[in-house]
């Protein structure tokens, strides 16, 4: 029977905002763990990690914010998804702003050759210190899994970097920054944004992601972030984009990863309860799990 280990991180000093701190426990209370065991699956919930508020000696040469804080947490998350990974367990991390998949991504990577990653995201969070027009960390996690960016965060785990430019594909992109664009390019990371998405549909879209990650990778993570939603389905989030992904086309997405049997580790970030409406987001995201893990109409 396959095991689900559950990691909440209630983080939310990677951004500006309050409040995404409690998308955890909105996940939980939108009926995660009910949903789960009854797909006849073992699920722990391991609870929360430790969140350090430490300021630690602060680095006056960067403008990163809370930089101590979120470079300690996801010390803290790093361990603990590569312990759930040793236990033969599927790490799934409940965010928490998206600064956390620095972590989630080096405590994973190390288990596997060629981890693959599917950035499911309105944005690309691929900027750099340089680059950031906020200073906001949950803006710069996948750059940092690539080894760029300050290094204290790009040596969490103690190795970098932790994924390869050509073993990432970002879906749902519609706000990128231009040092993000020049990276991308640069890089040649593949990217469906939402054009692609609308020319193609999601089911090419899935389809030939799996296929461009499974010959090269040993596992595949999916770190999605809400946001990538459309407003309209998804209204608890920071930083929401009109034009996004509808709820019926990443409900598709996630079964059709299912079915693939690919995804090795999992994170949903970015559920702000505080902007939702009635916990509509938190319960987008147990639809979303739900369907990642198996649960079918008929
Ligand atoms: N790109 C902008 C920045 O770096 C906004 C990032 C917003 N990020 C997230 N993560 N919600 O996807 O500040
Ligand atoms: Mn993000
Ligand atoms: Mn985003
Ligand atoms: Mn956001």
């Amino acid at each position: 029977m396959k095991k689900i280990s559950i990691i909440g991180v209630p983080m939310d000093l990677g951004q500006n905002r309050r409040g995404v701190d409690m998308g955890p426990s909105a996940i939980r209370y939108a009926g995660l763990e009910k949903r789960l065991k009854s797909l006849d699956l073992e699920v722990i919930d391991t609870g929360d990690i430790e969140i350090s508020r430490d300021h630690g000696q602060i680095k006056k040469e960067t403008n990163l914010k809370n930089l101590n804080e979120v470079i300690v947490t996801n010390d803290n998350l790093n361990n603990k998804v590569s312990e759930v990974i040793s236990e033969g367990s599927f790490p799934l991390v409940l965010g928490g702003d998206h600064s956390i998949a620095i972590g989630t991504l080096a405590g994973a990577a190390k288990h596997y050759d060629n981890l693959g990653v599917i950035w499911y995201d309105a944005h690309g969070d691929l900027n750099t210190a340089d680059t950031s027009p906020s200073g906001n960390i949950h803006g710069m996690p996948l750059a940092v899994s690539l080894g760029l960016g300050h290094e204290d965060l790009v040596n969490i785990g103690g190795y970098a970097p932790k994924i390869k430019p050509e073993n990432i594909v970002i879906i749902g992109a519609r706000s990128l920054d231009k040092g993000e664009r020049e990276l991308i390019k640069e890089k040649g990371i593949k990217v469906y944004t939402m054009h692609e998405v609308d020319k193609l549909g999601m089911s090419t879209v899935i389809k030939e992601t799996l296929d461009y990650l499974s010959k090269k990778t040993e596992g595949v993570h999916l770190s999605l972030d809400l946001d990538g939603l459309d407003p309209e389905d998804c209204p608890g989030v920071g930083t929401p984009v009109m034009g996004g992904l509808s709820y019926r086309e990443s409900h598709l997405a996630m079964e059709m990863l299912s079915d693939s049997g690919l995804i090795t580790s999992a994170e949903f970030v970015e559920v702000n309860p505080i902007l939702d409406e009635k916990n509509k987001t938190a319960e987008a995201a147990v639809g979303l799990i739900a369907s990642l893990f198996g649960e079918k109409l008929l």
